[in-house]
C-alpha cells in the first residue's frame, strides 16, 4: 500500500472509531443502520484466514530456501522462535491475570452472554489434543479450526524443502499466492475504516450507553495499558537476551531504530522486512543468518503478536465474567503460540489469527468488537516487538556461526 494511501486508511481508521464511539454513545437507530458494516468488515477478513494461513507459512518456511538451512541453524534458529515466542505469551498471561481489564467491561452483567457460551468454555486439554489432530482437515477449517492447518502447512513446508528440486514450483506457487493473499488484505484495509466504524458502533451501541458504556471503555483503555506493557517488557527481555546471548547492545538497537519505526507506521513485519535485513547488515550479522532467521521469522516468528492473542482472549474472558482455569489458560498458551505462527506480516494479521484462539478455548468472538477500537494502535506496537524479536534473532543465530563453519564455507565479512 502506497504511504500516503496507508496515512490516509489509518486517518480512516482513527476517524471511524471516534465515529463508532459517537453513534455507540447516542445509541438508536443510528447504530443498527451502521452496524452491518462491521459484521460484513469481519466476515471478509475471515474468508482470508484460510488461505492466509496456509500460504503464510508455506511460503515463510520456503524463504529458508533450502532444507540444509534448516540443519544446525535452523535448529538453533526454530528453537529461538520457540523459546522468545513462548516468553512473550507467559509475560501476556502474567499481565492479563494481574491487571484483569477486562474484569469492569462487564459484559455477562448486561445479559451479553451469547447462548451456550458456559458449555463452550468447557475446553479441556484432552479435547485440545483431539482437535489439533481432527480427521478431516477441511472440515475442522470449515469450523475455524485452524490449528490442524497450521501444524499441515509447517510440516508441508519442510517436506516441501526436503524433495528439493521437485517441490520448487510448489515453493514458487505459494509464494506468489501469499503476495496475491497480501493484496487482497490490504484492499480489505480500504475498507476498515468503515468497518471498524460499524463494529465499534454496534459494540458501544449494544452497551446501550451510561455506566455500561463507560465501564467498556474504562476496560478497553486497561486493555491498552495491559497489552504496551507486556509488550515493553517483551522488548527488554529480548534486549537482555541480546546482551547475554548475542554479546551485542545499545549500538545495535540504534541501527534497528529504522527499521523499528517503519514497523510501527506501517503495521507490518513483511513491509518492514526490506529494513530490517538492511538494519541487520549494517550491524555486522553473518547474511547465512540473516537470510535463515529474517524472512521465516517475519512470517513465522511473531512475539508481539503472540503476546497481544493471550492479552486479548484472556480480556474476552473476563469481559463475559468467565474465569478460565489453568487447563485452559495453558491451551490458550498453546493456540496463541501458534496462532502467532499463522499470522501474517500484514496489518491487522494478529486480529484475524485470534478466532483461533478464541475458538480453542470455545470464547464468542462477538468479543473482537470490543478490542476493534484500539486493534489499529495496538497492532503497530505488537508489530514493532515482532521485528524487534526477529533483528535480535539474527544476532544470536550469527553467534553460533562463528562456531560452526560449514565447510568450505568461511563467516562471510
Ligand atoms: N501486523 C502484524 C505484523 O506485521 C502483527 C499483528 O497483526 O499481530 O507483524
Amino acid at each position: 500500500m502506497p504511504h500516503k494511501h496507508a496515512v490516509a486508511v489509518l486517518a480512516g481508521i482513527i476517524v471511524g472509531v471516534l465515529a463508532g464511539v459517537a453513534i455507540g454513545w447516542q445509541g438508536g437507530p443510528a447504530v443498527g443502520a451502521v452496524a452491518w458494516m462491521g459484521t460484513v468488515f469481519l466476515n471478509a477478513l475471515q474468508i482470508l484466514v484460510i488461505p492466509l494461513v496456509l500460504a503464510a507459512v508455506i511460503s515463510g518456511v520456503a524463504s529458508v530456501g533450502d532444507i540444509r538451512h534448516f540443519g544446525a541453524l535452523g535448529g538453533v534458529t526454530v528453537g529461538y522462535y520457540l523459546a522468545t515466542t513462548a516468553i512473550a505469551v507467559l509475560i501476556g498471561l502474567l499481565m492479563v491475570n494481574w491487571i484483569q481489564p477486562g474484569a469492569t467491561a462487564g459484559l455477562e452483567a448486561a445479559g451479553e452472554l451469547p447462548e451456550g457460551i458456559a458449555e463452550r468454555g468447557g475446553a479441556d486439554a484432552r479435547a485440545f489434543i483431539e482437535s489439533i489432530l481432527p480427521p478431516n482437515l477441511v472440515a475442522a477449517a470449515a469450523d475455524t479450526k485452524l490449528l490442524p492447518l497450521i501444524l499441515f502447512a509447517l510440516a508441508f513446508g519442510v517436506a516441501m524443502l526436503a524433495v528439493g528440486e521437485p517441490g520448487r514450483p510448489v515453493a514458487a506457487f505459494f509464494q506468489g499466492f501469499n503476495e496475491i493473499l497480501m493484496k487482497l488484505v490490504i484492499w480489505l484495509m480500504y475498507l476498515a475504516p468503515l468497518g471498524i466504524l460499524g463494529l465499534v458502533a454496534g459494540r458501544l451501541g449494544a452497551a446501550g450507553g451510561g455506566d455500561a458504556l463507560v465501564d467498556q471503555l474504562t476496560a478497553v483503555a486497561w486493555h491498552v495499558v495491559t497489552v504496551v506493557s507486556g509488550l515493553a517488557i517483551h522488548a527488554v527481555v529480548l534486549f537482555a537476551i541480546l546482551w547475554l546471548v548475542a554479546g551485542r547492545g545499545l549500538s545495535y538497537l540504534a541501527t534497528m531504530l529504522r527499521a523499528l519505526f517503519v514497523a510501527l507506521g506501517t503495521a507490518s513485519s513483511s513491509a518492514t522486512l526490506p529494513l530490517t535485513m538492511e538494519g541487520v547488515r549494517e550491524n555486522g550479522v553473518d547474511p547465512r543468518a540473516s537470510r535463515t532467521v529474517l524472512p521465516l521469522g517475519a512470517t513465522i516468528n511473531m512475539d508481539g503478536t503472540a503476546l497481544y492473542e493471550a492479552c486479548a482472549v484472556l480480556f474476552i474472558a473476563q469481559a463475559y465474567g468467565l474465569d478460565l482455569t489453568l487447563g485452559q489458560q495453558a491451551i490458550v498458551f498453546v493456540t496463541a503460540t501458534l496462532a502467532a505462527i499463522g499470522a501474517a506480516g500484514i496489518p491487522e494479521a494478529g486480529l484475524v489469527t485470534m478466532v483461533i484462539v478464541l475458538n480453542a478455548v470455545g470464547l464468542p468472538l462477538e468479543g473482537i468488537g470490543l478490542l476493534l477500537a484500539v486493534d489499529w494502535l495496538l497492532d503497530r506496537f505488537r508489530t514493532a516487538t515482532n521485528v524487534w524479536g526477529d533483528a535480535v534473532g539474527a544476532a544470536v543465530v550469527h553467534r553460533f556461526i562463528g562456531r560452526w563453519k560449514p565447510a568450505g564455507e568461511a563467516p562471510a565479512g
